[in-house]
């Protein structure tokens, strides 16, 4: 091994500790995830370039309302395209992990609130029980005339755009740009970052806000705060301690070191 290889690992596992030390002793711990947390479950990334018919299309043109405005039936089909892959795909070791780290912080009298961009639902379906969906979820759609939403949808849908019992257009319940997040899922993440004492952000941009701000959000309120990624990204130097590589490797093994869990 090259020194400046060695020097690096020395690094990397003495942050590792500083995290698991954080983890073990903090009171209120929020943990935001991006989707970075579902590249090992097979999922792209917002950012990943689009594949096969949808090569030509970057997700910044497919996530607008005006873009659903303007061709609901390419848009729909993208949507429901991807709800079909998500619900093939299943949790990987770092869901798990997190699942993990809340039941043993709230047997212990702790609090752990899990905030995520995520729409594929994948926390949940791994125990994650306090779970904030920023960005809403790829699996409820509602109907722009009465706003019902539905849940029970045929797999996949049998016409776009879908339309709902109520005669108007269905689309996906996630967030695009412009719109505002769920005021219930704002004023919970609001709650948690004034509350918490340590913040991590895992397998995010960080360039998508509000939740880009929350790192602020949390060092204002005092917390310590952590990034962990696989690349540096534009917040890199506002976070505290950053650990670099895959979140399924390192999440099982905070889970272990802080909370002597195992998967
Ligand atoms: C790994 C890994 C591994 C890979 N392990 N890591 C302030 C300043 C500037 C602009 C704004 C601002 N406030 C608001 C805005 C506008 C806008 C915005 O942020 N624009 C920016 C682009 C500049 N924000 C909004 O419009 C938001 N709305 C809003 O603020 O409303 C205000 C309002 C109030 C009242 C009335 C009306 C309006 C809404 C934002 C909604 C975002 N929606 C999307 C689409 C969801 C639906 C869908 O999925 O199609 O959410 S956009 C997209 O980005 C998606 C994601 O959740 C979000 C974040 O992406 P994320 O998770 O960070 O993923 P990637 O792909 O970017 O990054 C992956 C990362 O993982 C990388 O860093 C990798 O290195 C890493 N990684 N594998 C660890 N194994």
């Amino acid at each position: 091994m090259q020194p400046l290889l060695i020097h690096a690992g020395v690094a990397m596992a003495a942050a590792m500790h500083e995290v698991a030390d954080l983890l073990a002793n903090a009171k209120h711990v929020v943990v935001m995830t991006g989707a970075g947390v579902s590249a090992e479950s097979g999922i792209p990334t917002f950012r990943d370039a689009l594949e096969g018919l949808w090569s030509t299309y970057s997700p910044q043109q497919l996530a607008t309302p005006e873009a659903f405005a303007r061709d609901p039936e390419l848009v729909s089909r993208w949507y429901d395209e991807r709800r079909m892959a998500v619900l093939k795909c299943k949790p990987n070791p770092g869901h798990y992990a997190l699942a993990k780290m809340e039941s043993s912080m709230s047997a212990a009298g702790r609090e752990f609130t899990l905030l995520t961009q995520n729409v594929d639902g994948l926390h949940v379906r791994a125990g994650s029980e306090r779970v904030v969906e920023l960005h809403g979820s790829l699996t409820t759609w509602r109907c722009t005339e009465t706003g019902r939403t539905y849940r029970d949808l045929p797999e996949p849908f049998d016409e776009y755009p879908p339309v709902s019992e109520d005669g108007g257009l269905l689309r996906p319940g996630v967030v695009w740009f412009g719109e505002a997040l769920p005021a219930t899922a704002m004023r919970a993440a609001t709650m948690a970052l004034r509350e918490c004492d340590l913040y991590v952000a895992v397998g995010t941009s960080g360039v998508v806000y509000p939740a880009a701000g929350f790192v602020h959000e949390a060092a204002r309120s005092g917390a310590k705060t952590v990034e962990v990624n696989l690349e540096d990204t534009p917040l890199t130097q506002d976070f505290g301690v950053t650990l670099r590589g895959k979140s399924g490797d390192l999440l099982p093994e905070l889970a272990q070191e802080s909370c002597g869990v195992s998967l």
